[in-house]
């Protein structure tokens, strides 16, 4: 038999707002709003929980929240310190285990069945993770513990703000069964809809339909249902890997001297691959590492390491060409040719001239694994 699996979900509480809070007394204990402008097109972000008190919440039209609360302060987003707080709460994970997948810059589920500390219950690993976090950022989360990631989820969401909720195997029922349908996974407001105009209001409810039903009115999604009804789900803790480096190479279509000139162009379009890639990824990087294959099938490879990070095509070529210049020339025909850059970071962003539409989009892309 399986081993049961030990999955916990953390959230921070009011995120941004919780920042904003902590590094401005002014705004301690005050309805805070993170976000666009009231009075041009701006939108919420989210809001600390005394601004929730008020019907204000994320993705609203900040000139909504300002007409439920006109004393809330409005606060414009500092994403640099919002991605600085994500970098240190996932520190504060892996040192209980390797498998972390963050979700957002707030939130993560982590597999702590084999966790490092040898710590054999999970609630016991979610309080200490939530005091590290407390004590190393001065700022409260919530986290949930069950056997899997869709239970684990709502746990961490069923206590919130400072919370701690355990499902374990033995509640996992009677808790799905009271259950809101529109807190399963994966139902929107569509489907919310659809279940309702059936009579089916909570878990209890759904897990009268029989598969057929399900199936026949919700295609594929139908079995998903069926299952999270009956608090199934075999989704793994994937965890996120941090790209070392982004590198590209080619197998020359027949071996060329060092000195034939195509060897440069060849590589200049390698490094043009390479810049592309960095692009894509948002990365810029500090060392460069020219590869080298010979016909004999020995292989070199040669570094520099610069003082500022690039990612520009030409500024690699650059260093490119100067690493070829220190190579020997009398090594034979090469057959392959491949570039790295290492020592990665992340690219900066403007962002104090951005809109508020821009930067929904930012945080979407910057999120995404
Ligand atoms: N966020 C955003 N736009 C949204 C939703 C969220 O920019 N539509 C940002 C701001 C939040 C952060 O992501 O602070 C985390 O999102 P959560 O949904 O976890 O919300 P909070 O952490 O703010 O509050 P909660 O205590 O409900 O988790
Ligand atoms: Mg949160």
């Amino acid at each position: 038999m399986e081993e049961i699996r030990k999955i916990i979900h953390i959230d921070m509480d009011a995120f941004y707002a919780s920042i904003e809070q902590r590094d401005n007394k002014k705004l301690k204990g005050k309805p805070v709003i993170v976000g666009g402008d009231p009075h041009s097109r701006g939108v919420v972000a989210t809001c600390s929980y005394e601004a929730r008190k008020y019907g204000i919440h994320s993705a609203m039209p900040s000139s909504v929240a300002y007409k439920r609360c006109p004393y809330a302060y409005f606060i414009w987003p500092r994403f640099d310190v919002y991605k600085k707080v994500s970098r240190q709460i996932r520190d504060i994970f892996y040192r209980y285990t390797d498998l972390v997948e963050p979700i957002s810059l707030d939130e993560a589920y982590l597999d702590v069945t084999n966790n490092k500390k040898g710590i054999k219950y999970a609630t016991q690993v979610a309080k200490m993770i939530k005091d590290d976090i407390l004590r190393e950022t001065g700022l409260t989360s919530s986290a949930g513990v069950s056997y899997n990631k869709f239970l684990a989820k709502i746990a961490s969401d069923y206590n919130k703000p400072n919370g701690l909720k355990v499902i374990t195997p033995e509640d996992k029922q009677e808790f799905l069964d009271t259950l809101p349908i529109n807190k399963f996974h994966g139902i929107g407001n569509v489907t919310e809809r659809k279940l309702r105009n059936l009579g089916v209001n909570n878990g209890y409810d759904l897990r009268q339909l029989s598969i057929n039903q399900l199936e026949s009115i919700f295609k594929n999604r139908g079995y998903v249902f069926y299952q999270l009804a009956r608090g199934v789900d075999d989704r793994k803790v994937e965890p996120y890997r941090e790209r070392k480096s982004v590198g590209s190479e080619t197998t020359l279509s027949s071996n060329l001297d060092m000195n034939d000139e195509e060897v440069l162009d060849i590589l200049s379009e390698i490094c043009e691959d390479v810049s592309n890639r960095l692009k894509h990824s948002n990365k810029v990087g500090k060392t460069i590492t020219l590869k080298v294959k010979y016909d004999d099938f020995t292989k070199i490879t040669r570094s520099i390491s610069l003082e500022h990070p690039i990612y520009k095509a030409e500024d690699i070529r650059t260093s490119v060409y100067n690493l070829v210049k220190n190579l020997e020339s009398n090594k034979g025909k090469i057959r392959l040719l491949g570039v790295t850059v290492s020592n990665l970071s992340e690219k900066e962003k403007n962002l104090t001239h951005i809109t508020i539409f821009e930067y929904l989009d930012y945080i979407k892309e910057s999120t995404k694994q």
